[in-house]
């Protein structure tokens, strides 16, 4: 089977960037091993306010160490650190934007959560989703899978136990489907967020969430469907960041054939305008984000 290192050759990756995306997926390894001693939360809150995982923190400051000791990473934006870092002796151009652990509240009942990158060749890190040179996630399930695009289609990858991540599909491409997962209290659903619900409940749509958007996802590029983190009557801006979470995501569901809005607009165009800007999410098939826009803009 195909290792990571051959597929990256074969999709025509540059060496410094092929170097950057293999070591920060061999960190999927260390990761996993972290867990048994981490299950518990850290007594701390992110910028957005919510209560870090003692795993959060580990990942974070575990991953940060090893992308700058890369030199190949000028800036790096993170959902655990209020502020973008830099590292002026980098002799790399890339930019990193992650979200360490995804899912977090999930680790200590065991379900699948991951770790989400995205990658700019331009050194900012606050940067619009379409000007992604490459973006993947590590998925912490059964198996360790790698879902990666370097802007040529999406392909996954499953760790041996030697730790070479071996192809297991690609080009995935994200069909038209039925499930669906909405995040917000079902009482603070604006109007067109339950009308659009509600039309896909009437086809029959199957309901699918988490609480790890990432494993979500996953679920939705290969069965087809959407993802939502709506705005609400209560918060306008949703909960989901645009840097780590929608833009890597989102560039990932293009490459598929699918795509990512905030209900009117294609976030893979939009400027962050901070480290954690927040946004309302729907990533998913083609079809069902025509739909969504087109409740949304009468
Ligand atoms: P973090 O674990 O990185 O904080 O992300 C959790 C998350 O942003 C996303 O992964 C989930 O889909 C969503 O929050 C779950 O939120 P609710 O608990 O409000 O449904």
């Amino acid at each position: 089977m195909t290792t990571l290192k051959e597929y990256l050759d074969s999709a025509g990756c540059e060496p410094m960037l092929s170097d950057l995306i293999i070591l920060i997926a061999a960190q999927a390894a260390p990761i996993r091993e972290a867990f048994i001693d981490n299950q518990s939360y850290a007594g701390t809150e992110n910028t957005s306010g919510e209560r870090q995982a003692a795993l959060d923190v580990w990942s974070d400051e575990h991953l940060t160490k090893v992308i700058e000791e890369s030199g190949l990473v000028k800036e790096l934006a993170s959902e655990e650190k209020s502020d973008v870092v830099t590292f002026p002796g980098a002799k790399g151009n890339y930019a990193v934007v992650m979200d360490p652990l995804d899912g977090s509240s999930l680790i200590q009942v065991n379900l699948c959560v991951g770790t989400i990158i995205g990658i700019y060749d331009n050194g900012k890190a606050l940067s619009r989703g379409d000007e992604l040179r490459a973006a993947m996630y590590m998925l912490y399930g059964p198996m360790t899978v790698l879902t990666i695009s370097v802007g040529k289609g999406v392909y996954t990858f499953a760790m041996d136990k030697s730790g070479e991540y071996r192809m297991l599909e690609g080009p995935v491409k994200m069909p038209e489907g039925k499930i669906y997962g909405s995040g917000g209290l079902n009482k603070d659903w604006t109007a067109t967020h339950r009308e659009f619900i509600e039309s896909i409940e009437a086809e029959g749509g199957k309901l699918r969430y988490s609480g790890s958007f990432v494993a979500d996802f996953h679920q939705i590029l290969k069965y087809g469907g959407i993802y939502c983190y709506p705005a609400t009557i209560d918060n306008e801006i949703g909960k989901l960041r645009l840097v780590f979470e929608a833009n890597p995501i989102g560039f990932l569901a293009k490459q598929a054939g699918g795509a990512i809005s905030d209900g009117k607009n294609n976030l893979l165009e939009i400027s962050p305008e901070k480290s954690n800007h927040k946004t309302p999410i729907y990533v998913g098939s083609e079809g069902l984000i025509k739909r969504l826009e087109s409740i949304c803009g009468r």
